[in-house]
């Protein structure tokens, strides 16, 4: 592989007006993990898409709240419970205010962008799908959201629809149009895809759909990490993503809806803490958000994910997309040097996420050697078996990057990877 690449890259962005440095490694060491070696060499961790490291601010947070503020919430009236309520509400404004949401009561904390998008399909679909309506998604999705909208379709006799995607991996938004009838009801579609890192133009189909009033779920769980998110501005009328994906702990996520629509929507689950009063006869419910928040919550997750989200608003939205759209660049013009070596998703607006394929090395092969090199990547489907069988294949390698990787990394990477591939091939 040739060496002839700028390996000069300074992590500057703009802040105040001035150019200041995004400390790359100052901030690695706000992460426990990343000081961890594998098999004697140090973690190369570039697979942040299917969940991220956690700062220490997050794990301390959850730590003082088990040694020092366990109860259960809006229940007790005893001091604990009054903290561990304060903490988990506090969350919720934290939320609030990060995406702009126009009330406290459109974040509903749920166990990640899967069950928020399920709980939409399922209360929202359930209400108001009839016979012969459609649904409209994108052929870049997640799993998670087309098999909740198929489920949902044939209970209701609706028919999902899916706007296709073009060769460089975006989407094909004059299709798009053409799709939009009188007959489709909802649309939701992927901001940012999971597996080859193309950034939708989700405000233009947003717009597009309200022309004919039809609302529009955001899956949000790739761009929360990425890109800064203002639903007022963005004018989605649901939002979903996972706290895993930007920083905070597994097992809670955040759907927001607008109030009109959660207003009007049944349930998703029952039981206690969503009720207003039981009888054998008749249950009422809270308002929003408790009346879909059943059960006892992922208390200290949402309070992590509060402390996750202050954490990334400290470093500066603008500075981690100007230093991630470097790291792109670079390891984008760095690995596609290797013969034989296809990047699947060449569209114009990325998050640095690399999908690609290599001839005559299957990806398993590829990621268990790296394995030993101590990179971390992802090999397989990415849960989008209909998006990757669009570019005709099944699997490939993806290397998705965060704001604590380091040029050094990719450099590494891309020399590991040159190295694997010709051992795989011999
Ligand atoms: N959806 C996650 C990924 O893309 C798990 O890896």
């Amino acid at each position: 592989m040739s060496d002839n690449i700028n390996t000069s890259i300074e992590p500057f962005a703009k802040k105040d007006g001035g150019l200041v440095a995004l400390d790359v490694h100052a901030i690695r060491k706000d992460f426990p993990i990343l000081q961890t070696k594998v098999y004697g060499k140090p973690l190369v961790y570039f697979d942040n898409a299917a969940t991220s490291q956690k700062p220490k601010a997050v794990i301390d947070r959850i730590v003082h709240y088990y040694e020092n503020e366990n109860a259960n919430i809006h229940r007790g009236i005893y001091h604990l419970s009054e903290m561990a309520s304060e903490a988990y509400e506090g969350a919720r404004n934290i939320v609030q205010k990060n995406i702009n949401a126009a009330s406290r009561g459109e974040i509903i904390f749920v166990r990640g962008a899967t069950e928020g998008i399920n709980l939409v399909a399922s209360s929202w679909g359930r209400a108001h799908l009839h016979p012969g309506d459609e649904v409209l998604i994108s052929g870049m999705e997640h799993h998670a959201n087309i098999i909740p909208w198929q489920i949902i379709c044939e209970e209701k006799g609706a028919v999902l629809k899916v706007i296709p995607v073009t060769a460089d991996g975006e989407l094909d938004l004059e299709a798009f149009q053409k799709l939009i009838t009188e007959k489709t009801k909802f649309v939701s579609v992927v901001y940012v895809s999971n597996s080859i890192g193309t950034i939708n133009s989700v405000k233009s189909i947003i717009e597009k759909a309200h022309a004919f009033r039809i609302p529009v779920l955001v899956d949000g769980c790739q761009a929360a990490p990425h890109i800064a998110i203002d639903v007022q501005e963005l004018d989605c009328d649901f939002l979903v993503f996972s706290g895993h994906k930007i920083f905070a702990p597994t097992g809670i996520g955040v759907l927001y809806g607008k109030e009109k629509y959660l207003e009007a929507m049944p349930p998703y689950q029952t039981g206690g803490d969503m009720i207003q009063a039981v009888s054998f006869v008749k249950t009422t419910f809270k308002e929003i958000p408790y009346k879909f928040e059943a059960g006892t919550p992922d208390i200290s997750g949402a309070i992590g994910l509060g402390t996750a989200m202050e954490y990334i608003s400290g470093i500066g939205r603008t500075m981690i997309h100007d230093y991630e759209q470097k790291l792109l660049s670079y390891a984008t013009e760095k690995i596609r040097q290797i013969e034989g070596l296809k990047i699947i998703g060449t569209a114009r607006e990325k998050i640095p996420v690399i999908s690609f394929t290599v001839a005559g090395a299957h990806p398993l092969d590829i990621g268990t050697l790296l394995d030993f090199e101590g990179i971390a990547i992802r090999t397989g489907n990415h849960c989008t078996q209909p998006l990757l069988a669009g570019f005709g294949v099944s699997a490939t390698c993806r290397a998705s990057l965060a704001f604590y990787n380091t040029i050094e990394e990719i450099d590494f990477f891309a020399e590991s990877l040159d190295k694997v591939i010709k051992k795989i091939r011999s």
